[in-house]
Order: structure tokens, then C-alpha cells, then sequence
């Protein structure tokens, strides 16, 4: 970065000699030669080096502890950007920034070219990244295990207000963070062939096999007490080129084992809530299942000696059914490899293993067509059978359990075309099955676990999820950092509950208005960027309402559209009226194959073109849709965020982990009864929240009843303004029917509950249009919004964790 170089060398800190040293000796560049990229890996590097004597030494203490071990399986771990939480979990901000400047080189600068990783989804998969950071920062040796996809959750670009997916290439610079264990690769068959000798020995002959490779990225705990290990697997083929086809002239042919090798790892499935099922997916998951199993057995047996020992050393969680052909695997080792008795297998398995559910939606739960799992996978399904016969039998025994229950319970699914079912194969094998927010732990109960919780009614139990404070206050909002430090002291850095401490300072008028000029220098930041990537003029001093989220028809971003639109309306048939100059912002990506998910992406988009040029709301209302959401976003939104929607329909949203988010960073939240929604709102209090709309129980009774949307439509001026305005071409000039089908949806079926939900969100929308009104009460509820959601830490729940299910602390 720097034209020539003409810091003396003698000046520099040892830490500046050992950037460079790095960027000569390992990239192979010179200063001047240096390009950004080349800086940000010779910083990674550098750090790096320091993190790894760290590393060695948690490994170590583990191993003399004899300690027991916390397995976290993950199809997706959503990490974002590393290095600035690296350097902030050292303790080592100031020292590099100031290395760098004094090399010509400015931090922040190199820290936003950082890719983003994307290994995931949206919730589930952030989940399980800020669990790995609270493992480490509460000393748990713990590992994440996964799949170093090639190519991640895709980039959104929005083409006249279209979602198109691009492909993201994050290792298109390399990937300085990791490390590749050519060492730590492990066979992986698939189909082929069962037999079984006299001796009862079972033998396994997989027609066809690849290697699975290990990629390890150090996760640094707060203070950097502790490094933790995320283990990703890549695939390779045995036989990367196979000469005598090569030599016969087949020169693609000999390649194809290499390629179908690297398939299996390509890329994300980017659906969160629909099981894709297919046959490639389910590749997947037993590719890193394996991986994952079979080092976590090495591991034991090289530490302990004795396989039997497992549960007493390994909890191994499983996040959501992705993870959960890892049973079968581990019983197959344990009885083919291992020669223990079914029984024992069985009991290892069950002690070793925990499940965590992540959703209820009938499309998303896991089930795989018998022909299918049994071609792919013959042992395993042997497996199941036989776990299934010992389940069914002793579900007979009980004498609650009815033919119909008996059905229920099965791993397999004789409704139709036979089917292997993941979350009960999952539920039966773990000794704790956990939903994560109160409300849909109680509904797993009554609903798709019913049966299963009627038969082991001990087994499911609640661990609402959290969020790490690290990235999302400390490291998005440095300046709402520094001021809560400077009003209650460093102690909430080490514990977030003690930014109850905050709660008085809700009252101080002076500190109400340093947090107010907080959020404000916030929303000017989030303005800049916005201006220079989409043109948009924003006021910082309007509300900033933001939905960011997956957009999915249960979360219900139409609900915010079409009330956006009803606004509109009465803006402009009332423009003499005293309205709060609003911004409305979205963001969010759609599955590929969401075909309505995709038309609210584009109704959005020509909602805010229709209402940005309409001088005649001036700046009252402005509408923007922001490309490309993903975690770095996020933390620029989230901390210039005054509401934060979540009004997904009551029941539906297992937890929400994005309303945590806004709370934490001084936004009041809109919500409905759904998920941790309920349980924010008993800790900030009904007076800082603003809820609406049907509970889950009513949602309920209006599915099971006779639910008419198109009535209710008809009985709200409003909404039926908004609706007809939208389903006849208003926003959609070019195409006027554009939305007709959309719209068409809301009046003959709705089972999103918009209808039913739009007068009660319309006048609480209004309701927050009269507290903004009071901007000094308005400060004092942000202000006691986060000093009374430090519960929803990360650490909180991982402690629960471990305590409660893995035995671990
Ligand atoms: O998990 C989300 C829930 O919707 C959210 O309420 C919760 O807070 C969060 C963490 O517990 N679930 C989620 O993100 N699910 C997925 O990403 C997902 C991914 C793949 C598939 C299903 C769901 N799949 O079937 O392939």
C-alpha cells in the first residue's frame, strides 16, 4: 500500500518486523509489491503464529485433564469474518492497527476485505459459530465439525429488483486461517455391498470410497483463554488421476474420480427451511458423518484405550437431523470395528450423543426414501432396522402406546413411499433432545414429538439460544462499547449479565443523550454506505425499522410490505398529518427454488422505487432493499437499527436469534408471541417491547377452524387498499399481474396469518410512531432494552449446555 517504502526499519515494533518478515518470507511479496490482500494474509499469518502456541497448550491441558470432550456436529457454521474478532478476543486491536499504520497500512481497511465465510444458512448456522466462540471463551475443549464447502451460501445481486445467485468464492485468495491435515484423512465408502461370515462378523464392501481431509481453523475464545479447533472436511479421490484410462486416451474419464470426489463438497445447499433430498445431500451428510465419527473414535481410543469409556469422555451434539446418519456410524463402528455386543453399542451411543431441533415445519424435517438410504448406505440401514425393531418393541410394552403411536414412533415412515426419519432416528439414539426457545421446546412436545416425549418423557428439555456479546456489541458497535464501559465499568466484558448495571441509566438524561448520539453517528455510517452502494439518500434522523432475515413466507416480510404500502397510502391522503419520517429497510437472501420468497424479494424492491421518487411523501417514508445480506451486514445494520421486526406467524419461528442481536444494540423490537420473542420481552419488560398479533394457540384454533382471510380483507379498509393496490399493478406497471397470484394466496388461503395479523401490527406500528414522538422515553427503553438482554449471551446457553446435557463443567 505504501509507493515506496521509506519507514526507517529501525522504528518499527517487533510485531510491524514480523508482518513484513511474513509478507517476504510467506506470501513472497515486498512492501512494495504489496497489495491489500497480500497485508490481510501476512496479518492473519502473523497472528496466526501467536495463536497457535496457544492452540498446542488448550490441546494439551485438555489431554493431562483427561477432560471430556464437547463434539459439535454442524452441516453449516456461518462465521463471517474472523480476524477482527481474533484480535479482539487477544486483546491485540491497538498493538496491530498500530503496527500496520506505522507500514503504511490502515486495519480497518484490510479488515473489510476479509472474506466472508458463509458456510451456512441463516439462524442455524450462525448458532453454531457463536457456539464455538463461547465454547472457547468458557474454556470447554470443544470441536466443530463440518464441511469446507468450495463454495458457500451464493451472493445475492439484485437485477431490477430480481434475486440473481451468484456463486461466492471465499478461498478465491486462499484461506490464511486454516490449516490442511493431509495427516487426519479418513476413508469414506458409500453402497456396494453387506455380508456376513459365520461368526456373525458383519463385513461392509463399498463399491465406491473417497477420502475425507481435514481442514482446522483455530476458534480464540474472549481473552483468549482457550483456542478450540472448527475441523472441516474436504473430499479427494484415492486415485486422483487413473493412468490406464489416461493412457488409453480417456483423459476426462481418469479425471472423474477426482471430481466426483470434490462434488460432494462443492457447495452449500441454500435452503433453510425444506430438506432438499436428494441424492447428493445425502452424500453429504454422510461424508462428514463419517469423517467426523470415525476421528472422534481415533481420538478416544489413542487418549483412553477403551471404546467403552466414550460417553464418560465425548458429547457429541447434534445440530438439527443433518448430522444424524452419525448414529448409524458410530454403531457400526463400535460393533463391526470395535466387536461390541448391539446392546452396548446401543447404550455407548445413547449416553455419547445429544440432538437440538431447530424447526417444526413439516417441509424441513429430514426423511430419506428407503431405496434410496439403502443403496447409498446397506450397513446403516441394517442398523436401523435393528434400532428400530428394539425402540418398536419396547414402545409395545407400554401400555399407552397404540397402534397408531407405535407408527408414529417408527424410524420409518410406511406412509406411502417408506421413508428413514431423520428426527426420530435422532430422537431415540440421544439421551437429551433440546428445542431452543421455550415456547418451541413446549410445541416439539405437543406436536411433532409427541409420541416420542409420551415414551421418554425425561428426554426433551429447552436451551433458548443466545448470541455472542464479543461480535455483536463489543465488536459491531465499538462506540456503544466504549460508552456503556465508561458508565458501569469492564465487568459486563466478562459477563454479560452485568450489563444490568446499565438499567438506572435509563433515568440520566445525559447519558440517554450519549446513547442517542451513539445510534445516531451509527445511522450516518449505515446512511453512507447505503448512498454509495444503491444511490439511496437516507435521514439518519428518521426511524430506522429493519427486517433482515432469510425472507420466508412465515416470517412474513409481506406483512411489513403491505403495511408499508397502507402507509403510503394515508401519507398521501393525509400528508397534512404529523408523521415520523420512516425508513424501511430489508434484507435477506431466498432459496433457489422459492418461487414466493423470490416475488416478495422483487415486490420489495418495486415498493421502494414506486415510493422513493413520489415526491409527495418527501422524506417521510423511504423503502430500501439492501443485496447481498450475510454476518458482515449484519453488524453494520444491526447497531444503526431504532426497530427491530420480528413478527414471523406465532408459533412458527422456533427462536429468532436476530431479535437478540437488536435488543443488545439499543433497537426496540415489533413482535409477535413467537419464539425468544416472548422470553425478550419478559426480560425487558412490557413497557420496552411492543407486541402484537394472534399466540400460537390461536393460530392453532384458526388453522383447525374456519379461517375466511378474504372476509377479513374485506373488513379492513386498509389492508384491502393495499392488497388490491399491489395485486393490480400499482408497483408493477410494467407487469401489472405480476403479484396477482401472490395476492390471490392472501385471500383464499393465508396461512401465514397476514390477514388476520395486519390491523393488529397496523396499530402497533402507529403506537410506535407515538413513543418515537417522546424521544426521550424512547432512549430510555433502548437503553433498558440492553442493559436487560445480556441473558441472551451465548455463554449463558452454553453453560446450560454444558452442565445439563454434556457433563462437561
Ligand atoms: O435456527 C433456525 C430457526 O428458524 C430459528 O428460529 C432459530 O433461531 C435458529 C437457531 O436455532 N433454523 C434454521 O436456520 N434452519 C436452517 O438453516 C436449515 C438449513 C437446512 C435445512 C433446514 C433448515 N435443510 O433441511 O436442509
Amino acid at each position: 500500500m505504501t509507493d515506496n517504502d521509506t519507514t526507517p526499519a529501525i522504528d518499527r515494533s517487533p510485531l510491524a518486523g514480523r508482518i513484513v518478515d511474513t509478507l517476504i518470507h510467506r506470501i513472497g511479496k515486498d512492501e512494495r509489491a504489496a497489495r491489500k490482500h497480500d497485508w490481510l494474509a501476512a496479518t492473519i499469518l502473523t497472528l496466526r503464529d501467536e495463536i497457535i502456541d496457544k492452540w498446542m497448550a488448550s490441546t494439551r491441558q485438555a489431554h493431562a485433564a483427561g477432560a471430556k470432550r464437547v463434539y459439535y456436529l454442524s452441516l453449516e457454521f456461518l462465521i463471517g469474518r474472523l480476524l477482527r474478532d481474533a484480535l479482539s478476543n487477544l486483546g491485540r486491536n491497538a498493538e496491530v492497527a498500530e503496527a500496520l499504520a506505522s507500514l503504511g497500512v490502515d486495519l480497518a481497511e484490510i479488515e473489510e476485505i476479509e472474506p466472508d465465510a458463509a458456510l451456512g444458512n441463516g439462524g442455524l448456522g450462525r448458532l453454531a459459530a457463536c457456539f464455538m466462540e463461547s465454547m472457547a471463551t468458557l474454556e470447554l475443549p470443544a470441536y466443530g465439525y463440518g464441511i469446507r464447502y468450495v463454495n458457500g451460501m451464493f451472493r445475492q445481486r439484485i437485477d431490477d429488483g430480481w434475486q440473481v445467485e451468484l456463486p461466492e468464492t471465499w478461498l478465491a485468495h486462499g484461506n490464511p486461517w486454516e490449516f490442511e491435515r493431509r495427516e487426519s484423512a479418513y476413508f469414506i465408502g458409500f453402497g456396494g455391498e453387506v455380508t456376513g461370515n459365520e461368526a456373525g462378523h458383519v463385513h461392509w464392501k463399498p463399491a465406491e470410497a473417497v477420502e475425507a481431509v481435514a481442514y482446522d481453523t483455530p476458534v480464540v475464545g474472549w481473552r483468549g483463554k482457550r483456542v478450540n479447533t472448527l475441523r472441516l472436511w474436504s473430499a479427494r479421490a484415492f486415485d486422483p488421476i487413473r493412468l490406464d484410462a489416461f493412457n488409453a486416451g480417456d483423459h476426462i474419464g481418469a479425471l472423474a474420480g477426482q471430481a466426483r470426489a470434490e462434488s460432494l463438497v462443492r457447495v452449500l445447499y441454500p435452503s433453510d427451511s425444506s430438506s432438499a433430498g436428494q441424492e447428493l445431500r445425502l452424500r453429504q451428510e454422510y461424508f462428514f458423518s463419517s469423517a467426523s465419527i470415525q476421528d472422534i473414535v481415533r481420538r478416544h481410543v489413542q487418549y483412553f484405550g477403551d471404546i467403552r469409556t466414550l460417553p464418560d469422555k465425548a458429547a457429541i451434539q447434534l445440530n438439527d437431523t443433518h448430522p444424524a446418519v452419525s448414529v448409524a456410524e458410530l454403531m457400526r463402528l463400535l460393533i463391526d470395528h470395535h466387536d461390541l455386543p448391539f446392546e452396548e453399542a446401543w447404550e455407548v451411543t445413547r449416553r455419547t450423543f445429544g440432538y437440538t431441533n431447530h424447526t417444526l415445519l413439516p417441509e424441513a424435517l429430514e426423511s430419506w426414501p428407503l431405496p434410496l438410504f439403502e443403496r447409498l448406505l446397506p450397513r446403516h440401514m441394517q442398523l436401523i432396522y435393528a434400532i428400530n425393531g428394539r425402540v418398536l418393541r419396547e414402545a409395545r410394552k407400554s401400555p399407552s402406546m397404540g397402534d397408531h403411536s407405535v407408527a408414529a414412533i417408527s424410524l420409518i415412515d410406511e406412509n406411502g413411499e417408506r421413508r428413514v426419519r431423520m428426527a426420530n432416528l435422532a430422537f431415540v439414539a440421544s439421551h437429551s433432545v433440546n428445542g431452543v426457545a421455550a415456547l418451541h421446546t413446549e410445541l416439539m412436545k405437543q406436536t411433532v414429538f409427541a409420541d416420542l416425549h409420551r415414551l421418554y418423557p425425561e428426554r426433551i428439555n429447552n436451551k433458548t439460544n443466545g448470541i455472542t456479546p464479543r461480535r455483536w456489541l463489543m465488536g459491531c458497535n465499538p462506540a456503544l462499547t466504549a460508552l456503556i464501559r465508561d458508565a458501569i465499568g469492564p465487568a459486563f466484558c466478562d459477563d454479560a449479565a452485568e450489563l444490568r448495571s446499565l438499567d438506572s441509566f435509563a433515568d440520566d438524561a445525559s447519558f440517554r443523550e450519549r446513547f442517542a448520539e451513539v445510534k445516531r453517528s451509527n445511522k450516518v455510517g449505515l446512511s453512507n454506505f447505503i448512498r454509495e452502494s444503491t444511490g439511496l439518500r437516507l435521514d439518519p434522523d428518521a426511524l430506522f425499522d429493519v427486517q433482515i432475515k432469510r425472507v420466508h413466507e412465515y416470517k412474513r416480510q409481506l406483512l411489513n410490505i403491505i403495511e408499508t404500502v397502507a402507509l403510503y397510502d394515508q401519507i398521501r391522503s393525509h400528508p397534512e398529518k404529523d408523521w415520523t419520517p420512516r425508513v424501511k429497510l430489508f434484507a435477506g437472501k431466498a432459496a433457489s427454488s422459492y418461487h414466493n420468497a423470490k416475488m416478495i424479494i422483487k415486490l420489495a424492491n418495486d415498493v421502494a422505487k414506486r415510493i422513493n421518487s413520489d415526491p409527495s411523501v418527501g422524506g417521510l417514508l423511504k423503502v430500501a432493499f439492501i443485496s447481498n445480506y450475510n454476518v458482515s451486514l449484519a453488524e453494520r445494520i444491526i447497531p444503526a437499527a431504532d426497530l427491530s421486526e420480528q413478527i414471523s406467524t406465532a408459533g412458527m419461528e422456533a427462536s429468532g436469534t436476530g431479535n437478540m442481536k437488536f435488543a443488545l444494540n439499543g433497537a426496540l423490537t415489533i413482535g409477535t408471541l413467537d419464539g425468544a420473542n416472548i422470553e425478550i420481552k419478559d426480560h425487558v419488560g412490557d413497557e420496552n417491547i411492543v407486541i402484537f398479533g394472534l399466540t400460537a394457540d390461536e393460530v392453532a384454533a384458526k388453522r383447525a377452524g374456519d379461517y375466511r382471510p378474504r372476509e377479513i380483507i374485506e373488513g379492513s379498509r386498509e389492508l384491502s387498499q393495499a392488497v388490491n393496490a399491489i395485486a393490480s399493478g400499482v408497483f408493477s406497471p410494467d407487469d401489472p399481474d405480476r403479484y396477482r397470484d401472490l395476492m390471490n394466496g392472501l385471500y383464499d388461503r393465508d396461512w401465514f396469518m397476514v390477514a388476520a395479523d395486519f390491523d393488529g401490527y397496523a396499530a402497533a406500528q402507529r403506537s410506535v410512531d407515538a413513543r418515537w414522538a417522546d424521544r426521550s422515553n424512547w432512549q430510555a427503553s433502548a437503553v433498558r432494552n440492553v442493559a436487560r438482554v445480556g441473558w441472551f449471551s451465548s455463554d449463558r446457553t452454553i453453560g446450560e449446555y454444558a452442565r445439563e446435557i454434556w457433563g462437561a463443567m
